[in-house]
């Protein structure tokens, strides 16, 4: 039957001549085939009204094991680097590393390298790295996290480390864990949709605390360079997914508000995926607050709907988990299972989207 409507279907499309020919010489069998291709394109809808069983999509999907503890391994990899702050030495072998892993798993990686201006004027070397997989599918998934750590711990108990940088292992690289475990699956088995890793630099190099006057738009400037300039001109994808601070245990994960105002449909279906397989507890059906993150630029200026994933916590002072830009962010506080709810969950979703193109 579902050939047959493909047939029909194929016929419409392409030999519009034949079709007119039966139209005019078989009226009646015209109008049969006409109903019969209706009740075809219903399918669907029909099947799940009257049977009342979970969509067979979902079900029919298979989607491989995200290993949580191959991702907490690349989480402590970057985080033994040192803190990753843009212009060190930590930061230049991070990036190597970080290159050579992806280029293991993806089908091309690229390295876009840039100078920005940071809120005091410093001039950072910044690299953005690009993993693709399927690089012509002109259906595609964006996955992205920052990988750079922050200069300061400004918010540290003691203000005598206020000017030391963090070690970022939940704040930079729990996503970037999280999604070189996904490149690492996707390098054994195939979604079907096109999907780029992209991780950017200097999101964390945002004004200090104690800074006299508030600047825009100093946080995310390695997501604002790629917003502008992508490394295709004119790069598109379906939606995007940031991960920023998903590693801690316990973690909360809010609706964040730009996410909701961008791509609700987006957050809606992560978040509905997560309740399915069992990760409800982490993702919370309430609203977050607004944090202006790397998907804040990629929605505004790139305009691809993408929503965040990220940890807030409503009973601290800065909305986040408790050691936020303090000395604290450190590998003891990251929880392979909360790498596991994550990372499942968006590989559910890109194996779903996969099965679910055209
Ligand atoms: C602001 O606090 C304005 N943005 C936080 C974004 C961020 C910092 N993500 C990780 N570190
Ligand atoms: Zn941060």
């Amino acid at each position: 039957m579902r050939e047959f409507c493909q047939f029909l279907y194929f016929c419409k499309n392409q030999c519009p001549i034949l079709m007119m020919q039966i139209r005019q010489f078989f009226p009646m069998l015209f109008f049969s085939l006409f109903f019969l291709a209706i009740g075809c394109s219903g399918r669907g809808n029909r099947h799940e009204a009257n049977t009342g069983e979970a969509p067979s999509r979902s079900s029919a999907v298979e989607v491989p094991e995200f290993n949580q503890d191959s991702a907490y391994a690349y989480v402590a990899r970057q985080v033994a680097f040192g803190p990753r702050v843009p212009n060190t030495e930590s930061h230049r072998q991070a990036a190597a590393w970080m290159a050579e892993i992806l280029a293991r798993f993806a089908d091309t990686v690229e390295v876009q390298q840039a100078r920005v201006r940071a809120f005091d004027g410093t001039v950072l070397n910044i690299s953005n790295i690009i993993a693709s997989f399927e690089p012509e599918a002109r259906n595609r998934i964006l996955l992205c996290a920052h990988w750079d750590s922050r200069p300061f711990a400004d918010y540290d108990p003691d203000p005598a480390n206020h000017y030391k940088p963090i070690p970022g292992a939940n704040d930079g690289a729990s996503g970037v864990g999280v999604l070189i475990e996904i490149a690492r699956v996707l390098s054994e088995k195939d979604p079907g949709i096109g999907v780029d890793i992209v991780l950017f630099d200097a999101e964390d190099y945002g004004q200090h605390e104690q800074a006299s006057q508030q600047v825009e738009d100093t946080w995310g400037l390695g997501s604002q360079y790629w917003s502008r300039t992508p490394h295709r001109h004119d790069y598109n994808a379906r939606f995007g997914i940031l991960l920023d601070m998903v590693g801690a245990s316990g973690a909360q994960f809010r609706q964040e508000g730009f996410s909701t105002f961008y791509a609700p449909n987006i957050v809606r279906k992560v978040w509905a995926t997560a309740r399915r397989i069992g990760y409800g507890h982490f993702f919370l059906e309430e609203q977050g607050g607004y944090v202006t993150d790397d998907h804040y630029y990629v929605n505004t200026i790139r305009n691809i709907p993408t929503i965040n994933i990220i940890h807030q916590e409503n009973n601290q002072l800065h909305g986040f988990f408790p050691q936020w830009h303090t000395l604290e962010d450190d590998i003891d506080f990251i929880d392979p299972s909360t790498l596991k709810a994550v990372g499942q969950t968006v590989l559910t979703v890109i194996f779903e989207e996969g099965d679910s193109r055209p």
